[in-house]
Formats: structure tokens, sequence, C-alpha cells
């Protein structure tokens, strides 16, 4: 068969459209037929892709830090932040989650600020470093999970022989990509080298169901600046312990969960991110799940193994592992398994642009 020779209406045609596409670029313009599929996909088809740091190589590279490069103001912070392969060359877990390992060392200071970006700490090992909040000495220790609000002033310090290592989670490219934020150097330092065991905002808000009657009815993030974990294990503990006696209380069999929460609201501690302890009993697998929107584990304690979109990997203490929208999760105790994780799932729901499936 001979090739269809081009009539001169269609080559006429073919340079026409030819001049219109140069056209639509030189005015700044592209037509959504030539980008259909890409701006909406059937389901989502995230850069970022599923991703393990091991702790026992982050912690070494952040001593190496804490030897070679000081801590002060312009830098701020010793944090060394995860980068999705996906997202080659940014400081970004996932799209919208920064996470970081950050380090300091003995009698460092990291100076106060405030910013707009909600942020966290959770302690995976040690304890002896102050987080100073709008003023109130946190202690920080084991287990715990702390609390800077965006546009709270807040600065560490060490007042111990002993570094620190934490992980550090925020909202950072979640508030990059909107164009939203604001950042504020505070005083020099952290003049309030105080070291309370209990801080005030613990002391106001830290009783269960109980709010203290002078407060404001709610407030967007949480007052509450330390979510101990003699009290999140404890509620784990008890959720297993009644699931055992028959009632229901857990996630699925062997699988415990609590959500950090809003005391004014019952809302998510952070506006941005949304933060659980998962405890997964040993021999248990969680059921396969993939949600809208991307989340950050660490495990806290324990062995056992994630599948990621099918890829199985082990998983020890402190290891960070990043999950992308829509990809498919299982988790799978060895010994009890004991794991942290945080995502961006309040701004989705907000949105109601949350959704979740079982396999
Ligand atoms: C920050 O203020 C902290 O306060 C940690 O510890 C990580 C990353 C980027 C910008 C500010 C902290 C940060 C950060």
């Amino acid at each position: 068969m001979t090739p269809p020779i081009p009539t001169s209406t269609e080559s006429e045609t073919t340079a026409a459209e030819r001049q219109l596409y140069r056209d639509f670029a030189e005015f700044g313009l592209i037509p959504l037929w030539t980008q259909r599929a890409d701006l909406m996909p059937a389901t989502p088809t995230p850069r970022a892709v599923p991703h393990i740091w091991h702790w026992g190589d982050l912690y070494p590279l952040a001593a190496r830090a804490g030897d070679l490069i000081p801590v002060g103001r312009g830098g701020e912070r010793r944090a060394i932040a995860v980068s999705n392969p996906g997202l080659p060359g940014l400081p970004y877990a996932t799209p919208t989650l920064w996470a970081a390992i950050q380090y300091l060392g003995p009698y460092e200071v990291a100076p106060a600020h405030r910013h707009s970006q909600n942020a966290f700490r959770f302690v995976l090992e040690g304890e002896g470093v102050w987080t100073v909040v709008d003023g109130d000495p946190v202690a920080m220790r084991r287990g715990d999970l702390l609390l800077t609000p965006g546009w709270c002033f807040h600065g560490h310090h060490n007042p111990n022989p002993r570094p620190m290592a934490w992980l550090d989670g925020l909202d950072i490219p979640f508030v990059a990509y909107t164009d939203a934020g604001f950042f504020e150097f505070g005083e020099d330092g952290v003049h309030d080298r105080s070291t309370p065991h209990r801080s005030r905002s613990e002391r106001i808000w830290g009783h269960p169901g109980l709010r203290p009657v002078s407060a404001p009815a709610a407030t967007a993030n949480s007052p509450l600046a330390a979510y101990r974990w003699e009290h999140t294990d404890a509620a784990l503990a008890a959720q297993l312990e009644v699931a055992a006696e028959g009632h229901p209380g857990v996630l699925e069999p062997g699988h415990a969960a609590v959500r950090f929460t809003n005391p004014t609201t019952g809302s998510d501690a952070l506006t941005t991110l949304r933060t659980e302890m998962h405890r997964i009993v040993a021999g248990q697998r969680t059921a396969a799940v993939r949600e809208t929107g991307s989340a950050v584990w660490q495990v806290f304690e324990g062995s056992g193994a994630i599948t990621l979109d099918g890829a199985r990997t082990d998983l020890a203490r402190g290891d960070v592992i990043a999950v992308p929208s829509w990809c498919e999760v299982a988790l799978e105790a060895r010994t009890d398994l004991d794991l942290f994780r945080f995502s961006d799932t309040p701004v989705f729901e907000r949105l109601d642009l949350a959704r979740r499936e079982y396999s």
C-alpha cells in the first residue's frame, strides 16, 4: 500500500498548527490536549519513590557533622535531611514532608528563631536536651514527641556532656510549594537555660480529659508541647490488653495505634501534620493499604519488615521510611514492633482529597 499523499489542505493545516504551537509558547500558553494524561492521571503518579534510610548510616554521619560543623546563627540547626531519590537534589522526604536527623553536641546551643512551618521532634534514643518553646523549657527524652507549632519561637540547648540526636519532622516542602513561609530570628542563643522535668505547657495541658477552664476554646495547633513516652506506651499496651480480653479497640488483630491530638479540638496536634505511634505484635502482619498523601515512618523499637508496592525490606530500630502517595504499605512484626508515623493527611482531609483503599 502506498502512503497517502498529503493534500495541500493538510500540509497547510500542519504548517498552521505548527505556527499555532509556536504562538502559544510565545504568549505563555499551554493547551490542555497535549498534557491531559500528565495533568490528570487515572490514579496518583508520584515522583517520590518508596525509600528507606537506615539509622546505622544516619547516626554516624550526623556525629561526623557534629565534629566538623558548628551550630549557630545562620545555618541555625545541625539538621541533615533525607532526600527522596525521586526528588533529586531536594531536601525532601516526600513532596510535602521534611525529615531530618538533628545532632546537638555537649553544651551546644541552637539559637532561637521562629517560622511559619510546623515542626516536631521525635526522640529515638538519648535524652538531656531541652527545647525552649515560646520561653517554656521542654525536656526531650526517648519516645517523646515534642511540638514546635508554626510561629512559636524555639531554640535548643544541651547542658550535658553527652551528644543527643533526634528526628525532626516539618511541613517545609508544603509551605515552600504554597509560598506561605515567613521566618524570624529570636534571641541569640537560648536565655532560659533552666532544666525542669515538666514544662509549663504539660503542667497546664497534660492531664487526660481535663482542660483549664480559662484557656481559649480552641487553638489551631496543640498547646501541649510534649507527648511523653510513658503515656504513649501505656495507651498502646492498654489497647492490646482490652483487645485480648475480647473487646474491640485496636485497628486490626495485634495492631494498636494512637494519634497525637490537640486537646482543645481533638484534631491532629498540628494543622498540617498527622503524628501517630503504632504497635504491631510479634508475628502479626497489617493489611495492605494505600492512601493519598505521603508519610514517613521511623522504627522506634523491634524488628520486622515493610512491603512497599510489592517490594519487601527488613526493618531495624531507627530506620526511616518514605511512603509516597498511593503506595501500598504492609508491615509485619518479627518481634513486637513500635513505629512512629507522620503524614500530611490533615491537609488532604480538610480539602476532601483523602482516599484510602485496602487491598
Ligand atoms: C528548624 O528550626 C529545626 O528548630 C529543625 O530544630 C529543622 C529545618 C529547616 C528550617 C528550620 C529546629 C529545620 C528548622
